[in-house]
């Protein structure tokens, strides 16, 4: 005979009951109006300010609150619903009423090796292109995205990319490829003081990294992707079904 497992009584740490003290006051409260102060909420339910800012660090690292410096604490905007989609983020931003751009970081042509070979079935060391963009959604920075492609199957990109903001645009009219299927995932990961500053959030604030790994209909791999997204704004949404 097997012991029935004991139900397990988690002990909630002291700023676990200030956070959800917060999320009920925030429940209450349209997108923008001021939460207590730090000051305020200490003395109210009595606690250290160490605890209380314990609380409110992790509602904004969840998107629910928003800080601004030197004004204090405020309910953020809903999250922003991005759907997973075999497209290009131009068209995905246009979908959901936004125009997109792109700044060009970098772009430059790198020695193929290890993972990025492999992704884009290249000889070790053949060349392989490295575009890292900016990319904005009217005009507001939403991702870092580090690109790679052959330089043999896409002869002169960078200069077409610096005259476009969509690379799909380029693969389709210049080079007649279409990239039909990806495998895409998602992880997290905390964000460093690059990425946290070309995206206006705190270094360590939690990100969502998307990767894509895309095909051409017979299977040559285009692309190997990585995006950063801060996952304070996002939300990925996939439609599934069995049809
Ligand atoms: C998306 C794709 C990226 C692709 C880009 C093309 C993900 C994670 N990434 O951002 O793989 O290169 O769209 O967009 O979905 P563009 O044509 O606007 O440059």
């Amino acid at each position: 005979m097997t012991a029935a497992a004991s139900p397990i009584e988690p002990r909630e740490p002291k700023y676990y009951l200030v956070k959800r003290h917060l999320l009920e006051i925030i429940e209450t409260l349209e997108p923008g109006a001021p939460v207590p102060t730090e000051r305020e909420l200490t003395v109210e339910l009595a606690t250290s300010r160490t605890t209380v800012r314990q609380a409110l660090s992790e509602l904004v690292g969840e998107g629910r609150l928003i800080r601004r410096q030197g004004s204090g604490t405020f309910v953020a905007e809903p999250k922003i619903v991005w759907p997973f989609q075999m497209t290009s983020f131009t068209e995905q931003a246009a979908a959901n009423g936004f125009v997109a751009s792109a700044k060009l970081l970098a772009a430059e042509r790198i020695r193929a090796s290890g993972e990025i070979a492999t992704r884009l079935n290249l000889r070790s060391s053949a060349f392989a292109y490295r575009i890292e963009r900016l990319r904005l959604a009217d005009d507001i920075p939403m991702a870092v995205e580090t690109s790679h492609l052959s330089v043999a199957a896409f002869p002169g990109l960078i200069k077409h990319l610096r005259q476009t903001s969509s690379l799909y645009r380029v693969l389709a009219d210049v080079y007649d490829v279409v990239p039909v299927s990806a495998e895409e995932s998602i992880e997290t990961a905390a964000a460093s003081p690059r990425e946290a500053a070309l995206l206006g959030t705190d270094t360590g604030a939690p990100m969502l990294i998307l990767s894509r790994h895309s095909f051409e209909i017979d299977g040559t791999p285009v692309e190997w992707v990585r995006s950063w997204y801060r996952g304070d704004r996002y939300r990925f949404v996939a439609h599934l079904s069995t049809a």
